[in-house]
């Protein structure tokens, strides 16, 4: 078998010059082709990168070793793209812990199966979309979860929500944290894509602010295509509260990654495509595109004078650079800037040029100034370091210092904000620090606490979209890698390769003592209420039933509890045509005794947490014996754990 150069196998950690040029030429090559003629590039000099050099085993593994029987540090909150689900990872461990089915269908939980969470997934949902999906016959549409994010209290993480977009379907999904599931769906209107979403850091959340990418001709009713004049994009604020659209403003260009300032004053969005074409070489046909800048005051006094135009029932605000808009400011960035990051300093937002080998840096408290026509744009830059090729996202250690992700170089530049901020202003001195080798293409990183004021700089993640070599190959469809990084000593070590199934955006990383969530329900939980009030109706009591009511000819309820290892119904009757809604109760009151409720042949399998009540509603149109059985390992008895659904034909 004759070797190829690529054959030789590097050392773990270190990558042979032929295979990163081998990367350039299929990822990276891409995006530069794309760039010819820009003129954007000059190749960063510097030269201070760190090869992941390996280390001994042993040394890796203490850094991350969570030994068996200790718990981690913190709560790792990963989104999963297409798959369309939040995961729970411990860190340092890398250890998946758990997943949160939030826009997908999940059969291990009867995600989309039960009625709870058929509720959840249709309700918020614009009338339009429902109306096509009943055509359809169904709820479920995929998602393309990017960014999850947890509620803030003054500046911190407070352990209520976490809030993620959905960029394939325009919707927002809300996670309650006491229990680790979502109860909040909202598509959002007049908007399509939506992308970068952060919550409100002060005073709460709050709002939560979301961009839509795509810029749609409003109204889209099918008569435009060609006429760019109609096609529109909105920045939009969620009441985090209420799960409600706020407001909307209308804004130039498509709207990318946005954050929020540590006063409550500003919000802030990436934008490119300022030309507002609608094909790839007129999106990148100019060097300059923009941060938009909001001003949430300002908004909120025009919203409430009635200061707006209402479209689909929601205000919306002109914040266009032609309407010299009082709610935004409009600053130049080089060509399609990605990333945008609030640094826990309170006072730099670092704006990432993906296209161009810089980071941009602005002083917020400049921005008072800027709306007050008293600085041009510009000023309000106060550093525009040159890191290397491709950054897209920035995090921080909460000690000055930011990390960049490069996404053609697969490297993390660490460099500091004050040393960029004097050579902006003309001192000679190097802000980076250091680089290191990623593996490979990494996308967003995120520090532990990065995004708040208490960022505690003792670990970097980085999300990288390509694994390559550094797995045991599976096939055409490789896992990504996650890999974890100790920037404790002030430098970045790596320490932990993980992989990831497809394909996790982005991350958070929050202290363990932050998150508490509950070990059983509590039987007032407004997760069951509807549940609730049907068995008042039917004069049922949920935690001894053992019951079938007949509802009207072709409509039947049927309750049950369960209890290790038994239902309380091990059969029950019901007539062919029937709508059956099947109601449990899992009265087990022992940390983790979850039951499950599989029915054989009907596609039905529920989720039954203790102390939770859910449902399930089909239609009986097979007659015979149908099995149903616990499919959760509850009890030594747990194979036993089963009944008989009977279904009768119907004779009339
Ligand atoms: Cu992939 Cu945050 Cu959607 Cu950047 S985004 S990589
Ligand atoms: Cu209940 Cu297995």
């Amino acid at each position: 078998m004759s070797k190829r150069p690529d054959d030789e196998k590097p050392a773990p950690g270190i990558l042979a010059p032929s295979r990163r040029g081998l990367l350039g030429g299929t990822a990276g090559g891409a995006v530069l082709a794309g760039l010819a003629g820009l003129g954007a590039f000059s190749l960063s000099a510097c030269d201070n990168t760190t090869k992941t050099a390996p280390k001994s085993k042993s040394e890796a593994r203490s850094k991350t070793e969570v030994a068996p029987g200790q718990l981690d540090d913190y709560y790792g909150f990963w989104s999963s793209g297409q798959t369309g689900e939040i995961r729970i990872f411990g860190v340092p461990s890398m250890r998946e812990l758990m997943r949160i089915p939030v826009f997908n269908y999940d059969g291990a939980r009867g995600y989309g199966i039960s009625n709870p969470s058929r509720r959840i997934l249709s309700e918020g949902l614009l009338p339009e979309t429902k109306a096509s999906l009943e055509k359809k016959g169904g709820i479920f549409l995929n998602g393309d979860l990017h960014h999850p994010h947890m509620s803030f209290t003054d500046g911190t993480y407070d352990g209520r929500y976490l809030f993620a977009n959905d960029k394939a379907n325009t919707r927002i999904a809300r996670v309650r944290c006491d229990i680790m599931r979502v109860d909040k769906i909202i598509e959002i209107p007049n908007a399509s894509d939506m992308h970068g979403m952060r919550p409100q850091k002060y005073p709460r959340t709050g709002y939560v602010f979301i961009n839509s990418e795509h810029r749609v001709p409003i109204p889209n009713d099918g008569t435009i295509l060609d006429d760019a004049s109609k096609y529109k994009c909105v920045f939009t604020a969620v009441d985090g509260d209420k799960m409600e659209v706020a407001w909307q403003v209308l804004v130039d260009g498509n709207l990318d990654n946005c954050d929020a300032d540590y006063e409550g004053k500003y919000a802030f969005s990436t934008c490119y495509n300022s030309e507002e074409a609608t094909d790839l070489a007129g999106m990148t046909a100019s060097e300059q595109d923009w941060v938009v800048v909001f001003d949430i005051a300002a908004i909120e006094a025009a919203v409430k004078r009635g200061d707006y135009v209402e479209m689909s029932g929601v205000p919306v605000l002109d914040g266009r650079k032609a309407a010299n808009s009082p709610f935004t400011r409009y600053i130049p960035i080089s060509t399609s800037p990605h990333g945008c990051n609030m640094a826990p300093d309170k006072i730099h937002l670092v704006i990432n040029g993906k296209l161009s080998p810089t980071v941009t840096v602005i002083d917020v408290r400049r921005l008072p100034d800027l709306f007050a026509d008293k600085i041009k744009p510009r000023d309000a830059v106060v550093a525009e370091p040159e890191l290397g090729l491709g950054p897209l996202h920035t995090a921080f250690d909460g000690k000055g210092n930011a990390f960049t992700t490069l996404f053609l170089d697969s490297q993390v530049a660490m460099w500091n904000i004050e040393k960029a901020v004097r050579a902006f202003a003309g001192e000679q001195v190097d802000p980076i620090i250091q680089k290191i080798d990623v593996h490979y293409q990494p996308g967003h990183n995120h520090t532990s606490m990065g995004e708040t004021k208490e960022a505690d700089g003792k670990w970097l993640v980085s999300l990288n979209k390509f694994s390559k070599d550094r797995f045991l190959n599976v096939g055409p469809l490789k896992p990504e890698n996650d890999q974890l990084i100790d920037i404790s000593g002030g430098r970045m070590e790596l320490v932990h390769d993980g992989p990831t199934y497809c394909e996790p955006h982005d991350c958070i990383i929050v202290r363990a003592d932050i998150v508490n969530p509950r070990a059983t329900f509590s039987r007032d939980d407004p997760y069951f209420a509807v549940e609730r009030e049907w068995a008042k109706e039917d004069g049922v009591d949920l935690e001894t039933a053992a019951t079938v009511v007949r509802k009207g000819p072709n409509k039947v309820r049927v309750y049950m509890h369960s209890v290790a290892p038994t239902f309380s119904l091990s059969e029950f009757k019901v007539k062919e045509g029937d709508e059956v809604t099947i109601i449990i109760t899992n009265i087990d009151d022992v940390d983790d005794l979850t039951h499950g409720f599989t029915l054989g042949r009907h596609g039905i399998a529920l989720e039954i947490a203790p102390q939770e009540t859910t449902s399930v509603t089909f239609v009986a149109d097979r007659p015979g014996v149908h099995w149903y059985y616990c499919q959760f390992f509850c009890h030594a008895l747990h194979m036993e754990m089963r009944g008989r659904m009977l279904v009768e034909p119907r004779t009339a």
